[in-house]
Parts: structure tokens; C-alpha cells; sequence
């Protein structure tokens, strides 16, 4: 996670390995508003796992402590302030899920006088629930398992601590980019993934795959390659919003951060942009951005050049390993956005998040219909254990193939030929103007970001 140790260690590592390849490396410092949060229950010394019920208030530093109040267990446990004895003043109260929502069992037990509510479930698994309206958030709640329930149900009147809290402060972080020695710098190819990971585990489909695949290209090409056109890894961090993300945050704050910190000369110096966010989602769905929006869904197409960088990875995908491939919607959710904002064009690939494999999509990739792409997305369980590792073998050969594409000719995306002169301003304002840029670039960025706020 952006802002954590195990982040800046990943980027020191992503840092110095493409320095010793010969690379020019650098970090870019920016600051971001660090979210986390801490949700914890403990008795006789012990934690007990719990969830904040979204939507409840936090406790302060260290929690509550109070004796635990056991509410009687019917069809309706703690629905109404009937069912909560005058010992519950002051105590934490334990309810069983059941009869009526979260958040009126919630109310009923403030208004009891409870003080903490631990609601267990009645079903298999964890409970990971919402109060709803906010006016549901008087007292803190969370969510436990069943087994919890039963093993706090014998403890009555035994001291519980409850912290419920979200940790948000202004932290910095750092992007790695790393380019190429040769090349032209006028005509830069730039490849990204982001390096952070969602706060409840280690990202390693979501988005430790994209990184690797980047990083594994990168090593191979080497910092002293022959290449036409310079190439450019950037390795973000802060892609994903923190623990309790502020209401309208997209994230993408590494890759919007550099993107805003070009000046327009620089921006036009970048011929394209390839994106690879998650590559080895266990029940794949194997798909490229969907430059030309043929799929005439969601958003519009993506800047001039968009779609000629589909086609080189769709049809890789086929001839190279028989893959047949869908578009995925240019809808702002990963890093290409900042760079489709100002104009630049964008491509890459996806295997897929938690939406769910139809039946069509199963028969072509050999998965399970009906089931999430990666049913670990921004959980604990994203860990190496959740890799397709044939998805990312597959993924990995196209980023090497784009690569190799690019670094020697862009003519297909941008018209500019090996070899051709450095073109002059009035070519480059004419090219931007094919990029349809029509203000100056950072008001666009702001205007876009702000919209999909
Ligand atoms: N938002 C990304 C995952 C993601 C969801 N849809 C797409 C489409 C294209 C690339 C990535 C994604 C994340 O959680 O990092
Ligand atoms: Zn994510
Ligand atoms: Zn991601």
C-alpha cells in the first residue's frame, strides 16, 4: 500500500535493478493523504477478527473498553429496545444477525445505552456489512463470524476493547520512471503499471503481475538497448485509494501526479502509452483497452492512436497464443487516464477484476461462468496463490511484444517514420491538434479528473 514500508521497498528494489540494467532512474516524491484503518476486538488478551460496519463512527486511539452485554437470541435479536435488559448501559452488546437491518439493531442498542455493538453472523464467513445512512452510525459497530459469536457469547460481562478507527494523514510516496539511454526523445513509447496495492493485502494479481511483466520487459530490453525511440517505465504509486477513501476519489494520484508535472512539449514528446493493470486474474478474461470503442459501450474511443495499439496487442494475443480477445471499456479506471486526458495515445491489457465471466467468455478462456475474474480483488487472498500464471506468461509476451514494436517504429500510432526529422513546432502543434487537445493541457486534466469525481 502507497505510503507503507512494503511499498517503498518494492519501488527501492524496482529502483535499483533498472539502474543496474543501465537506466536512468528517478523517483518522483509527491504527497498524498494516507488512509488506513484499524478494526479491532479483543478479549482476554486475544483479537478477535472484525469489520467495521460501514457508515459507523470511529472510536478514539485505543478503542472502548467495556464488559460485554449478551443479547438474548430470538428471531429478532436486538431489533427493538425491548430486547436489551438495563444491564446493557455502559457495556458492549453482542447480537446475533437476523430480523431486521444492521442498523436498526444498532440504534435499538444506543438507545439501549450500549455503548459498542458486535454484531456476529448467521451464516458462514465473515460479515462485511453497511449501517446504511449515516444516521444509522450513532454507536461503533462491526462484524464478526458465526464461530466468533458463539466463543464471545460465553464470555458475558468479561472486558472487551472495540476500535473502530480510520488513520488519515499526509504522507508522501513516490513514483519510479526509468528510461532508456538511446532513442529518441522527442518520440518517447512509455509503458506504466502502479506498484501500490489496495489496503487489505498484498496486490499480488491486483497489481503485482502488471509490475512484473514491466519490470521483467525492462531488464530484458536493458537501459543501453539500440532503439529507435526512447522507452519510458513508469512504476506509480497511490493508484489505489486508501482504507476509507474520500467520498469521490478516483485514486491514480502517481500517475496523475506526473502526468500534471509535463509541460506540454513534454507531453507531445510521448508518442503512446501502454497501461497493465492486473494480468493474472485466476479465472481470466483476456482483454485490451478498447481504443477504437468498437464495442460502442461506455466511453468514447481513446486519443488518436488508440486503436492502432488494440490491434498490435489483440492480434499478438491471437497469432501468438491463439487467444481470442475483448475490448474493455477507456473508462478512467486504472492508470492510462491521466494520459487519455491530455491527449496521448493509450493501450493495454486486463484479465479482469470482480465482475463476473458469462457463460460466452467462460467457453473461449476455458473458465468458470458465473464467477468473478479474480474473486480475491482488493482482498487479503490477492496473494501469490491468485495467479494465472499462464494469463501472465501470455500477458508478459505481448507487453515484450509492444515494446519491440514501438522502440523501433511508432509510424502505425503517430505517422512519424524511423529516421524522419525532428518535426517543427507548427508539425507538432498540428499533431496535438490531432490529439484533439484544445485547452492548456493541466485544465484538461483538472476538468476530467473533477468530472469523473
Ligand atoms: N481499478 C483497477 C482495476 C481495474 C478495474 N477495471 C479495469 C480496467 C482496466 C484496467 C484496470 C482495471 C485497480 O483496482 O487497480
Ligand atoms: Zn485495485
Ligand atoms: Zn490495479
Amino acid at each position: 500500500m502507497a505510503g507503507s514500508g512494503g511499498h517503498a521497498k518494492s519501488a527501492d528494489y524496482v529502483a535499483s535493478v533498472l539502474t543496474t540494467a543501465g537506466f536512468a532512474v528517478s523517483k518522483q516524491e509527491f504527497p498524498f493523504s494516507y488512509s488506513t484503518r484499524v478494526d479491532r476486538l479483543s478479549v482476554d488478551g486475544t483479537q478477535i477478527p472484525i469489520i467495521r460496519m460501514y457508515g459507523t463512527p470511529s472510536t478514539s486511539a485505543g478503542g472502548v473498553t467495556a464488559p460485554l452485554d449478551v443479547v438474548a437470541v430470538d428471531d429478532t435479536s436486538g431489533c427493538g429496545t425491548s430486547d436489551y435488559t438495563p444491564d446493557v448501559v455502559g457495556k458492549i452488546a453482542l447480537i446475533k444477525r437476523g430480523g431486521c437491518s444492521f442498523a436498526q439493531k444498532q440504534v435499538s442498542a444506543e438507545a439501549s445505552g450500549a455503548v459498542g455493538v458486535v454484531i456476529y453472523n448467521n451464516t458462514v464467513g465473515d460479515l462485511d456489512a453497511s449501517l446504511g445512512e449515516p444516521a444509522g452510525g450513532m454507536i461503533p459497530a462491526g462484524g464478526v463470524t458465526a464461530a466468533a459469536g458463539a466463543r464471545l457469547a460465553a464470555l458475558a460481562g468479561q472486558p472487551v476493547t472495540l476500535e473502530l478507527r480510520v488513520v488519515v494523514e499526509e504522507r508522501t510516496t513516490f513514483n519510479v520512471i526509468a528510461e532508456t539511454k538511446g532513442g529518441r526523445k522527442d518520440n518517447i513509447v512509455m509503458l506504466g503499471s502502479h506498484l501500490d496495492s489496495r489496503w487489505r493485502g498484498p496486490g499480488l494479481n491486483d497489481n503485482g503481475t502488471g509490475s512484473a511483466a514491466l519490470l521483467e520487459t525492462a531488464l530484458q530490453l536493458g537501459g543501453n538497448a539500440k532503439v529507435e525511440n526512447a522507452v519510458r517505465f513508469g512504476f506509480w504509486s497511490a493508484e489505489e485509494s486508501g482504507a476509507m477513501p474520500p467520498p469521490g476519489s478516483i485514486g491514480l494520484e502517481g500517475s496523475i501526479h506526473y502526468v500534471r508535472s509535463l509541460t506540454f512539449g513534454q507531453q507531445l514528446d510521448i508518442a503512446a502509452y501502454l497501461n497493465f493493470d492486473m494480468l493474472g486474474s485466476p479465472n481470466v478474461g483476456y482483454f485490451t483497452y478498447d481504443g477504437d470503442n468498437s464495442d460502442l459501450v461506455g466511453a468514447g474511443p481513446g486519443p488518436y492512436g488508440s486503436a492502432q495499439i488494440e490491434r498490435t496487442l489483440t492480434d499478438f494475443l491471437k497469432n501468438a497464443h491463439g487467444v481470442s480477445v475483448e475490448g474493455t471499456d477507456l473508462s478512467g479506471d486504472s492508470d492510462y487516464f491521466p494520459f487519455s486526458t491530455v491527449g496521448i495515445p493509450v493501450g493495454g491489457l486486463f484479465t479482469g477484476a470482480n465482475e463476473i465471466e458469462t457463460s460466452a467468455q467462460a467457453a473461449k478462456w476455458s473458465g468458470i461462468a458465473g464467477a468473478p475474474f479474480d474473486s480475491c480483488f482488493h482482498q487479503a487472498c490477492d496473494n501469490l496463490g491468485n495467479i494465472n500464471r499462464e494469463a501472465l506468461d501470455r500477458n508478459a509476451d505481448a507487453v515484450a511484444w509492444a515494446v519491440g514494436i514501438y522502440a523501433t517504429s511508432t509510424e502505425s500510432i503517430n505517422g512519424i517514420k524511423r529516421g524522419e526529422a525532428k518535426e517543427t513546432t507548427q508539425k507538432a502543434v498540428e499533431r496535438s491538434s490531432e490529439r484533439n487537445l484544445t485547452e492548456p493541457v493541466g485544465a484538461s486534466l483538472d476538468l476530467a479528473c473533477n468530472d469523473f469525481a
